[in-house]
């Protein structure tokens, strides 16, 4: 266990219960709180940012709803009001643009102007016909989450809701299939089975090591954009956000798709980011697979869903997969090159219910390793966004090093999806110990266990609740 968090008795074929207790690895004084007390408090902050019709991320730094945070959302919040998670998902995609896409962020017209940079004025959203009318959104997507918080959702539905819960998976499943259909025909240029992101933004990991050579060679030329102001500046403190450098590529970005009014085909063919995530595909694959079963659900043939989950495995093991490196590396299309750098996006795969049992172990190796597993003298928690020892890790700045509880979430269901539960278990260790040491904060610094960004972050509420009541019931089916 050298190099470990320290989970206590572990079985590798058993998951254990959701460790409430927390045998000493250097970790600073924790709060003695009980799991019972923490989804109490979860429950009171996913409440206060509930908004009527959606769950905010957070008050002040996210005052819209984002899309993949209502995906982590709902699954939290369906183990104890199902109906809300409905709802959550529901608002989302009434947002639909008509070509499938489900933007990214969709604003809500009460909240004050300058509340969030950039905002509806920026965005202009209208310019594309195929933009919902009269709502307001971004003109990107976000990782397809939907369909397996969907899935979740209809899971947990107390028995006395399972007649609404399957009228609503009925109208859902539809919007659904538009989404990944959209992804399937927008976003594969080349025709391999994979889909290409157009904007860091749409990784939800925007600010990732995973595409710095291909982002920061991007030049804005000068007066490309008028003056603005950051508001994200005004919530959180300066180093624990984007360079002010790469904030200016991400608007230019934005301006470059606005000003080709979200055409895909003419965005596609002229995005200078260009770029195949293997988190984005393998959540994207893992949503397919949950359309095999939601068709059984509702009466649809779930044959069209197993083929396209084969061929984005295929795609996946083909394309992304460098034996070389023993890595899944992101994929620049524009530059046709294999991105070396070593951070969380490689490991997303796990997600993939098929993927070869040596990759697996492939990916569980570099997981252990010194990289990701920080040193066991003095506290450290599980899984740092980037490598440790690269140049250019940032314990405390967004997406370039921390731990983020949505990353820590997605391969704690791909371990468990692979019998991989130690080290499943040794994430959700770590995740419960950050809660207890800083609360829901959005990301946590992997070295000191210290909290950064957003406070009363919604999804960081939800998907510890997740992990909690998941552990507690036998009779959960798993991903
Ligand atoms: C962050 O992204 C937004 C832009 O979409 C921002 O920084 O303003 C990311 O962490 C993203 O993954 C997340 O969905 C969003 C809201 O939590 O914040």
């Amino acid at each position: 266990m050298d190099g470990r968090v320290d989970t206590g008795a572990m079985s590798q074929d058993q998951p254990t219960a959701f460790p409430s207790s927390h045998p000493g690895s250097g970790d600073p004084a924790i709060a003695p709180a009980t799991d019972e007390a923490l989804l109490a408090t979860a429950r009171e902050l996913l409440d206060a940012n509930w908004t009527g019709r959606y769950t905010r991320p957070s008050q002040a730094l996210y005052p819209h709803q984002w899309s993949w945070d209502s995906a982590f959302i709902a699954v939290g919040r369906s183990w104890y009001d199902a109906e809300r998670a409905r709802q959550e998902l529901e608002a989302l995609f009434e947002a639909q643009w008509e070509t499938g896409m489900v933007p990214s962020i969709v604003f809500d017209p009460k909240a004050p102007p300058d509340a969030y940079f950039p905002g509806p004025d920026v965005w202009q959203s209208q310019r594309s016909p195929a933009s919902p009318r009269g709502r307001p959104t971004s003109g990107i997507t976000q990782p397809p989450l939907h369909a397996r918080a969907a899935l979740e959702v209809h899971r947990h539905a107390p028995p006395d809701q399972s007649t609404a819960s399957l009228a609503w998976l009925e109208r859902m499943y539809p919007r659904l299939v538009a989404q990944h259909r959209y992804l399937d025909s927008a976003r594969d240029p080349r025709g391999t089975g994979l889909a290409a992101i157009v904007h860091p933004w749409e990784s939800g990991l925007d600010d990732s090591p995973a595409w710095d050579r291909d982002f920061d060679r991007i030049e804005v030329p000068s007066g490309a954009l008028p003056p603005y102001r950051r508001r994200d500046l005004d919530h959180a403190v300066a180093s624990d956000r984007p360079t002010d450098a790469d904030y200016h590529r991400f608007l230019y970005l934005l301006t470059l798709e606005r000003d080709a009014d979200y055409d895909d085909a003419r965005v596609v063919a002229a995005a200078p980011f260009l770029m195949v995530d293997p988190l984005f595909n393998a959540i994207r694959l893992w949503s397919e697979h949950a359309l095999v079963e939601i068709a059984g659900l509702v009466g649809a043939d779930p044959a069209p869903h197993r083929a396209v989950a084969r061929r984005i495995h295929d795609a996946m093991l083909g394309e992304l997969w460098i034996a070389r490196r023993q890595r899944f590396c992101a994929w620049d299309l524009r530059r046709n090159q294999r991105e070396p750098e070593d951070t969380i996006v490689s490991f997303a795969p796990l997600l993939d219910p098929d993927l070869p049992r040596p990759i697996v172990a492939a990916i569980c190796r570099e997981l252990e390793s010194p990289s990701f597993h920080p040193s066991r003298e003095g506290p450290h928690y599980l899984v740092p966004t980037f490598d440790v020892r690269a140049q250019g890790f940032d314990p405390d700045r967004y997406w370039r090093g921390p731990v983020w509880l949505n990353t820590n979430w997605l391969l704690w269901h791909g371990l468990r999806q692979h019998g991989r539960n130690a080290l499943a278990d040794e994430i959700a260790v770590s995740s419960s110990r950050l809660v207890r040491l800083s609360g829901f904060r959005e990301y946590f610094d992997p070295l000191d266990g210290s909290g950064h960004g957003s406070d009363r972050f919604s999804w960081s509420a939800a998907l510890f609740t997740d992990m909690v009541m998941t552990n507690r019931s036998p009779t959960h089916e798993g991903p």
